[in-house]
């Protein structure tokens, strides 16, 4: 129990001293996207932007073919408007108002 509280205590204070090595650096931590593999396949098939740290769209591809077929578009990071290819022909066919 003792070395897993040290262990913690090590990788807090490592990753600590890299955030402000980074912004002593002027390096930016925040993301502008973020890339997932949500069924493990090995592929990316969930895309997060970000402007300025805040989500603006996520695309997703539902199906796992490789093709989104789902956006969904954020503004305050509230989901304002989505977009569906439900019969996967490449052009939206389904629009959601949040
Ligand atoms: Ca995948
Ligand atoms: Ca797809």
């Amino acid at each position: 129990m003792k070395t897993a509280s040290l262990v913690f205590v090590v990788c807090v204070t490592l990753l600590t001293s890299g955030i402000v090595f980074a912004q002593e650096k002027g390096i930016s931590l925040i993301p502008s996207r973020v890339e997932a593999d949500k069924n493990s396949d090995g592929k990316i098939d969930h895309w997060e932007f970000y402007s300025d740290g805040k989500l603006e769209r996520i695309e997703i591809d539902s199906d796992f073919d490789g093709t989104v077929d789902e956006k969904i578009y954020f503004k305050d990071g509230k989901p304002y408007k989505g977009e569906r290819d439900s019969d996967k022909d490449g052009a939206t066919d389904t629009w959601l108002y949040y």
